[in-house]
């Protein structure tokens, strides 16, 4: 056969990459995040770095993969499906591979087997289980372990870092050093109040002054685990600067989850991929239980342990949620990873949760037309104009994500363009990424470019932008920040459309991340962060704020989490 593993029997027996030879204990021995099979790779291929730098003329995963198992995609038995397909359209040349094949996605839940694995009774207890390998679960995962408890974390991908891995422009944050450097003024309750107003005041103010009162703390704490968040950017309804990211304007959410990766693995954390959660067990008195998980080569097993943390992100990816409680975005695109299937949800709603604000749903007004690649909303930040298809702006650039989506809808065709020129390219890293997805279309004069996307207004739009910038007032629409004009070739231009972004709502908590019932009691050892969670965003989130909830509220499900176990 002409796979993987045929191809490594010809070195040895099957042991070349299981535990034992033996066809009858493979299965046996073989654990749900393939670790010995992982090993095997490494010590004969080297690690990911060694393979990069002397093998691959680029490095696929360096935009937002990581370091992350050689079996997420290079499966042994089978044609591996290439996950990067379910977003991308690469002809990908891998080994063994469908250089088109997209990785199929998740199974059915079997009733059947959950309630056996129920009845066989739990095969491990832990103190606390994080359910979910995003940035929310890796704080709750670290924090819980920091406060003493012993803690597992299941992932059902063969990969971590869920939506977080993606987050491109950055984690907001108030009264930071990086923001006392360049002198900018900024306060908590400019914090709260711009996400109160972007939120149009439906957010629960207890969660948004924890959020503001937390945020610089926040940032110092992933700074302590080795991240750099030295850049500081302004977004959408924020009154200020106050978006952090690692320096030269690089991406955040890999540079985050590769930290939090390094420090789970420091601090000795049993990180399972491959490992699905698909149901939270109580005891008889509606208290904690455990979980069943659904592992990819164990099967379905009992977890027990006292406190549980939900941090499974949104339900962007759901179709059928989207349908059910926001059907008017149905059809549209999503930004999100195949990971944001709104399990949380399901899972809490059948044990009795409450949900907040479940049906809010975010379009971001700037994904690339016909695609699932988000173009940042800080490219608008860092400068560029957004134009409609004859070249003409309609908005200001920096409002709020619900106003320029719908905007942009209203515009022929409801499509826009980005543009912006050579000084851009050069603050912001992640450009560089869209140019190499051919995202861009680019020339050496403003006239040039209007030729070659039909925009025939553009050169006297990108007159009278130099103009207000020059004065730093917008008079066609009142843009309060334009840190750059349009004059150093060469000039760009990315087509961009709205698309299912973000889920405001979801599973209903207090400041502690207690999961409330229906009745608004906590649900007694079950905790939740991130995106899973409603309350916090209102109807419209703030970009950055999404970021900074999942470490100030991971942080807090997590040791709250640990207490609740440790305190039994
Ligand atoms: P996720 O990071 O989605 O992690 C959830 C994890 O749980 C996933 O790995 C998933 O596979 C796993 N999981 C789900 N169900 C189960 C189950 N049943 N069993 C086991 N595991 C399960 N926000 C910002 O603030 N700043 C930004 O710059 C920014 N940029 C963004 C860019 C993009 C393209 C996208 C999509 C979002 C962006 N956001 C940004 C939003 C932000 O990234 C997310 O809201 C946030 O990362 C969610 O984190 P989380 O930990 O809650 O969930
Ligand atoms: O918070 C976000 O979702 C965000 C900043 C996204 C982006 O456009 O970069």
């Amino acid at each position: 056969k002409n796979d993987l593993a045929s191809f490594h029997a010809e070195m040895g027996d099957c042991q070349t990459c299981h535990v034992t030879g033996k066809m009858k204990d493979i299965k046996k021995s073989m654990t749900d995040s393939q670790t010995h099979e992982n090993t095997q790779c490494q010590d004969c291929h080297g690690g990911y770095a060694d393979l990069v730098n002397d093998k691959l003329e680029f490095d696929p995963h360096a935009s937002h993969l990581g370091e992350i198992n050689c079996t997420s995609c290079h499966s042994g038995h089978a044609k591996p499906e290439l996950t990067c397909n379910n977003c991308h359209n690469f002809e990908m040349e891998m080994p063994f591979a469908d250089s088109k094949a997209k990785k199929k996605w998740d199974g059915d839940w079997n009733q059947e087997k959950i309630q056996q694995a129920i009845a066989k009774g739990p095969v491990e207890t832990v103190d606390v289980i994080v359910v979910g390998g995003g940035s929310a679960g890796f704080n709750a995962a670290i924090s819980a372990k920091m406060a003493g408890a012993n803690v597992v974390l299941f992932e059902k991908a063969p990969y971590t870092g869920g939506n977080s891995m993606l987050a491109a422009g950055g984690i907001n944050a108030v009264g930071t050093p990086q923001q006392k450097a360049k002198g900018i003024e900024d306060s908590v309750e400019w914090y709260a109040e711009d996400a109160m107003k972007g939120g149009r005041n439906k957010n629960d103010p207890k969660l948004v002054q924890i959020l503001a009162e937390e945020s610089a703390g926040a940032v110092a704490w992933l700074e302590s685990l080795g991240a750099n968040m030295d850049d500081l950017k302004r977004s959408g309804g924020a009154r200020v600067e106050r978006t952090h990211r690692p320096s030269g304007g690089a991406s955040v959410g890999p540079h985050i989850i590769d930290t939090l990766r390094k420090a789970a693995i420091e601090r000795d954390i049993s990180v399972r991929v491959n490992s699905r959660i698909e149901k939270i067990v109580l005891n008889d008195d509606k208290s904690v239980a455990g979980v069943v998980v659904h592992g990819r080569h164990s099967g379905y097993n009992m977890v027990a342990a006292d406190s549980v943390v939900l941090a499974t992100g949104g339900y962007g990816m759901n179709k059928q949620m989207v349908a059910y409680y926001r059907p008017t975005m149905k059809d549209m695109t999503s930004s999100n990873n195949v990971t944001a299937t709104g399990d949380g949800v399901l899972l809490a709603k059948e044990i009795g949760a409450s949900m907040t604000d479940i049906d809010w749903v975010q379009a971001h007004p700037t994904i690339g037309k016909d695609s699932r690649i988000l173009i940042s909303e800080t490219v608008r930040g860092v400068g560029a104009i957004m134009v409609n298809t004859d070249g003409q702006r309609f908005i200001s650039e920096l409002t709020t994500r619900d106003r320029a989506s719908d905007a942009i809808l209203k515009q022929k065709d409801q499509y826009a363009w980005l543009v912006f020129d050579e000084q851009l390219v050069e603050k912001k890293k992640m450009v560089r990424g869209y140019e190499h997805l051919g995202m861009l279309s680019k020339a050496n004069t403003i006239e040039e470019l209007a030729k070659i996307t039909g925009m025939s207004d553009l050169p006297k739009t990108a007159v009278d932008y130099n103009k207000y910038q020059a004065a730093g007032k917008d008079d066609a629409f009142g843009r309060d920040d334009m840190p750059l004009n349009l004059s150093k070739p060469p000039f760009y231009a990315v087509k961009v459309a709205p698309g299912i972004h973000h889920t405001m709502g979801g599973v209903a908590v207090d400041t502690d991340a207690n999961v409330l019932n229906l009745q608004s009691w906590k649900m007694d050892g079950l905790f939740a962060a991130g995106e899973v969670t409603g309350g916090l965003h209102g109807h419209n989130r703030l970009g950055g704020n999404a970021i900074a909830e999942t470490v100030v509220f991971g942080r807090k499900a997590g040791e709250n989490a640990a207490k609740h176990a440790l305190k039994k």
